[in-house]
Parts: structure tokens; C-alpha cells; sequence
């Protein structure tokens, strides 16, 4: 089935969270979303989500970066194109474009999303996805005080989730996930995401966290400390995360053959889309590192491209994939995002596409900006 993409609309809306969110590197209170709705000649209509940040803390994109890449450099690559298969739209998008993976795999993650809704299949399965439940995590920002931390995490172990991640950086380390365990006990899967806050210089520091016990700590050291991060490793028990530090396939290979980390977070918009993804899953699952799907606090359409992910069977471990009202008064899709009592989010099966519905009024009221993109003048096959 080929696609043709005639229309992209880029909207901007602003969605608060119920309570701001601070990594080691920055904070959010509201977010700023990057929305695609693409619409094919024929008249399907697909959604995505561009994950990129408000501010360049995370990754050098940022929201206007990456509105920028998609209408001056990406989406004239697409629009107008024959499409013979979404697999196909990754590689084309990374010729004489450097980086800009959150803006790329906005389009790409959108072609599937097109592709999946013009098969009349769900996207999970267009990708391979072979679960129709996905066990799912909570990540807790930095809290003022371990008391505080203790009392979000607890709230979350009594809502079921099956992993608790929180965040951590110097100084709100050691003594705040000491503080959890103590509350929560041995049995609860925990975990530390330091959003690159250390240095190798910190490893003796680091290894006061191997009597706790986590299934492991997550970007210790900053992205580009692949040889580092192997240096680290050895020290540590606990096995390393690499968030950040994986862009690509190639990447991931780097991972595993320097022994940097034992376990990767793919998220589909760091890596520059899905084909990244099932390629650093197929990679890792032949590797024997197990896999578990990230979040970027996206809304309810980034949110259902990742659950769609994490169904590919080696996503092995629990996602950062909380439910809609963990993160917004109301999301934008119906139904919303939630978690069984076993802590675990349903892949939608029985409908085509992302499975969820954009609620379009609500899209409307909250959008602050937006730029239809369409094709001037002809184009031939794609690529
Ligand atoms: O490092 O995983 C991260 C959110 C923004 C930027 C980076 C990260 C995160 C999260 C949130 O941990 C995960 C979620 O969406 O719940
Ligand atoms: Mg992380």
C-alpha cells in the first residue's frame, strides 16, 4: 500500500501539567506540543507528535527548532511523494540533514501512523507489536525533600505501577532513594534516572547506590561518555541505563560493544522514529539487552505511538508510560490513557491507527499556533 501525503498541519497547543516536573537539567510546568496531522490524498488522516522540548536541557531540539526543521528541511521531502513503505521515509529524511531526530521522527512516526489507518490495522501490529498489554512505570520528578519523594512514590506503589523511576541529582541522591526503599521495601522495582547530573569523578559516590538494589540507574554521565559510561559500569553493580546517549542503531552497537550500559530506553522520537526503534530492538534482543520504552510527558497521541512500541517483544521491562491523569486535568484523545489494577496500559486493538481519538475541539481551544504545509509545484517518486 502506498502512501501520499498531500496536507501536514503543524498546531502548537499548550497543556499544563498538574504539577511541574524537575530533572537535574531543567523543569517544566506547562508544555509546549508540537502536533502533526497528516492527511493523504485519499483522505485518511494520521496523528503524531513531535517530543521535543521547551528548552534545550535534554536534547539540543527544542519545539521551535524542530517546527522550523519540519517545514523548511523535512516536510517538503514527504509531501507530494509516493510512498511505497514508512520503513522507507527514515533514511530519506537523514540525506543532507543532520541530527534533528525528534522533528524527523515526527513525519516518520506519522507515515506509520497513515499507514496503519489506510491498512485498517493497528499500529501496534503494523510494527510488529506482539503484546496487547503493556506493563507500565512511573517517573517522579526532584522533590524538595526525601519526605516528599517517599510520599509520591508510595502513592504510585499503591496504584499499582510496576516500576518506580525517580529522578536524581547531586544532592538529592544517596539519602532520597535510601528513603524509599526503606518505605516501600525490597520487593518494589526502583529505579534513578540522573539525566547526565555526574561525572566519572563521582563513581565512589554512584556505588553508594549498589546496596539498594535498583534494576538500574539510567544516564548517569552526559551523552556523548559512551567510553565513560563502560568505565562506570565496571565499577557499579547496578546495571546502567543509556537514555541520552542512544540516537541510533550504531549507537546501541557502540553500547554493547564497549559494555557502556546493559539495558537502553528507546524512545522513538530520540532515535529519529520507529525504523530506528525496531532496529535498536531487533539489535538488542539479539544481544540479549533488554529494552523498555521511554516518555517525554507527551500527550495522549505521543503517548499512543509509544504504547503501540513498547508492544515489540523484547520491550521486556516497564515503560514510562503512566496514564492521562497522572500527568493532565484532561488529555487530548478519548479514550484517555489508563492502567489496570495489575499496572498495566491496554494496547488498542480494536481500532486502526493509534488507536485513540483526537479530541479536535479540545486541539482547537488549545492551540496557540499552526501552518498548513502543502505541495508547491510537482514532485516524482519518493524518495
Ligand atoms: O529522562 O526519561 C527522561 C521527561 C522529560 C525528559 C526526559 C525524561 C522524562 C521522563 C518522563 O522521565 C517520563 C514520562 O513521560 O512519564
Ligand atoms: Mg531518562
Amino acid at each position: 500500500m502506498t502512501i501520499h501525503i498531500e496536507r501536514i498541519v503543524l498546531r502548537e497547543i499548550r497543556l499544563a501539567l498538574k504539577e511541574p516536573f524537575r530533572i537535574s537539567s531543567g523543569v517544566v510546568s506547562e508544555r509546549r506540543i508540537c502536533l502533526l496531522e497528516l492527511t493523504d490524498a485519499d483522505g485518511a488522516v494520521a496523528w503524531s507528535e513531535c517530543v521535543a522540548g521547551e528548552q534545550p536541557n535534554y536534547s539540543a531540539e527544542t519545539i521551535d527548532t524542530a517546527w522550523l526543521a519540519i517545514r523548511e528541511w523535512l516536510a517538503p521531502r514527504v509531501l507530494g511523494c509516493t510512498i511505497e513503505a514508512p520503513a522507507r521515509v527514515a533514511a530519506s529524511l537523514d540525506v543532507g540533514v543532520c541530527g534533528h531526530n525528534m522533528a524527523k521522527a515526527a513525519l516518520e512516526m506519522g507515515c506509520w501512523a497513515l499507514e496503519a489507518q489506510i491498512r485498517g490495522e493497528p499500529l501496534s501490529r503494523v510494527l510488529g507489536g506482539v503484546r496487547d498489554r503493556v506493563p507500565t512505570g512511573i517517573s517522579i520528578g526532584i522533590q524538595a525533600s526525601p519526605d516528599a519523594l517517599v510520599q509520591r512514590a508510595r502513592a504510585a506503589f499503591d496504584q499499582g505501577y510496576r516500576k518506580i523511576k525517580v529522578k536524581i541529582q547531586p544532592g538529592a541522591d544517596v539519602e532520597y532513594v535510601t528513603a524509599v526503599r526503606g518505605a516501600l521495601g525490597d520487593a518494589v522495582h526502583l529505579m534513578a534516572d540522573a539525566n547526565s547530573a555526574y561525572r566519572l569523578s563521582d563513581a565512589e559516590h554512584l556505588a553508594e547506590l549498589d546496596p539498594l538494589d535498583l534494576i538500574m540507574i539510567e544516564q548517569p554521565l552526559s551523552r556523548d561518555d559512551l567510553v565513560r559510561h563502560a568505565q562506570l559500569q565496571r565499577r557499579l553493580r547496578t546495571p546502567i541505563c543509556l537514555d541520552e546517549s542512544i540516537t541510533s542503531v550504531d549507537r546501541a552497537e557502540d553500547m554493547i560493544e564497549l559494555a557502556a550500559g546493559r539495558i537502553i530506553n528507546i524512545k522513538p522520537g530520540r532515535v529519529g522514529g520507529f525504523s530506528a526503534s525496531k532496529g535498536i530492538h531487533d539489535l538488542c534482543e539479539r544481544s540479549g539487552i533488554p529494552v523498555w520504552c521511554g516518555g517525554m510527558l507527551e500527550s495522549g497521541i505521543g503517548r499512543a505511538h509509544n504504547v503501540a512500541l513498547a508492544s515489540l517483544s523484547n520491550f521486556s521491562l516497564p515503560g514510562d508510560l503512566s496514564p492521562s491523569a497522572r500527568y493532565w486535568e484532561r488529555d487530548i484523545v478519548t479514550p484517555e490513557w489508563t492502567m489496570d489494577a495489575e499496572g498495566m496500559v491496554h494496547v488498542p486493538l480494536n481500532r486502526p491507527g493509534i488507536g485513540v481519538e483526537v479530541d479536535i475541539g479540545r486541539v482547537d481551544d488549545l492551540t496557540v499556533r499552526s501552518e498548513a504545509l502543502e505541495l508547491t509545484g510537482s514532485r516524482a517518486v519518493f524518495p
